[in-house]
């Protein structure tokens, strides 16, 4: 008995010895504890032994089956540990090779410009608000003081979708939203930048082009407030030297109306080509804000008076740069845009 139980055993053991990979293994485990494996079978024939010898039988067929599990389970571990370090071996990295290099994108020209005005207006206190590029013919026009018909419309050559709406000309149409949207009619502090349409294209003139509105609405705003607020804004972004010049001009929410000239920064008032021999660049329109507009949108013009202005982001972009072409801007040419990585 002892015999049969001890040369299953040796068989097993020199079995698993032998198996070259976890497949070979699991064959033999098979072969030795499966169901029909000979192990089993052994434990079988236990009903043949004589009922005294049956523990000891038992024993010795436990030993063997307890030491095959575990040789099997040992070799088992092996293989697995060889299987992974194969695997570390080879994912292995050499961090101390040089990096291949990542190109780093850079700001676009537009976004540091509305970057930096928004910064410089938020350190004043004024909100940053934004409205809907598809905008109503009542908010770009009505309540802007421009009824149908009026001949200032055509000034702003405009690209309608309905009879209703439009693409927004000018980010001034949030002027009135914001007006009217105030429940507390109280004092309002904004700038507005956004995109904006018009169908124009050339040098200096896009159809789609981007704006910066401000607006502010509290007791006793004047003229002198505009002019601060537009001096520190245009020093700011263009020098202090920058000099300011307010020529009378007709915006139908305003009243008085100024375009906006500054001093040009590229020959400091003498005159070049860029200033077309003037010394003074428009770069913007501005006013006090129309009675009209502050009644329309539920506001009281004997209690209350603003000032609003909107200039060229893309213009202001322009100048701060040395840019001859708007076109330039919107045609995202890496070699255009990436002279503004050295400015990070
Ligand atoms: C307006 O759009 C008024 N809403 C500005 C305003 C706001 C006046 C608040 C009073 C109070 P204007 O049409 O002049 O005004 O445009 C303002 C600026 O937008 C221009 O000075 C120019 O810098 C820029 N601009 C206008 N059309 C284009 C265009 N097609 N491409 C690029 N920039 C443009």
């Amino acid at each position: 008995m002892d015999n049969r139980i001890e040369e299953i055993r040796k068989k097993a053991l020199k079995q698993i010895e032998e198996a070259k990979n976890l497949q070979n293994l699991e064959l033999a485990r098979i072969k030795l504890l499966g169901r029909k494996g000979e192990i089993t079978a052994l434990m079988k024939t236990m009903k043949d032994i004589p009922k005294e010898k049956r523990p000891e039988f038992g024993e010795l067929v436990n030993q063997a089956k307890n030491q095959i599990i575990s040789d099997i389970a040992k070799k088992e571990e092996k293989y697995k540990q060889e299987l992974i370090n194969k695997k570390l071996e080879s994912e292995r990295i050499d961090v101390t090779l040089p990096s291949s290099k990542v190109k780093r994108g850079s700001k676009h020209p537009l976004n540091r410009v509305i970057e930096e005005i928004e910064d410089l207006f938020v350190s004043m206190g004024y909100d940053v608000m934004e409205g809907p590029e598809l905008e109503t013919d009542e908010y770009n026009f009505e309540r802007l003081n421009l009824p149908q018909g009026h001949p200032a419309r055509d000034m702003q050559d405009s690209f309608y979708i309905t009879t209703e709406h439009l693409l927004r000309t000018q980010t001034s149409a949030v002027q009135a939203r914001t007006l009217l949207g105030n429940k507390e009619k109280g004092p309002i502090r904004e700038i507005v930048p956004g995109k904006t349409y018009r169908r124009e294209d050339d040098a200096t003139h896009s159809h789609q082009f981007n704006q910066v509105e401000a607006l502010v609405v509290d007791k006793d705003i004047s003229f002198a407030d505009l002019k601060g607020t537009l001096e520190i804004f245009m020093k700011h972004m263009l020098g202090e030297n920058t000099e300011l010049r307010f020529r009378p001009s007709y915006f139908p929410f305003t009243e008085p109306s100024y375009e906006v000239d500054v001093s040009c920064f590229k020959c400091n008032g003498k005159g070049c080509n860029l200033c077309k021999k003037t010394g003074w660049i428009e770069l913007l329109g501005a006013g006090i804000v129309h009675p009209n507009v502050l009644k329309m949108n539920g506001y009281d013009p004997d209690e209350y008076s603003g000032f609003a202005f909107g200039t060229g982001l893309d213009r202001l972009a322009m100048f701060k740069y040395g840019i001859t072409d708007i076109r330039l801007l919107y045609e995202n040419d890496v070699r255009f845009l990436s002279q503004f990585d050295r400015m990070d």
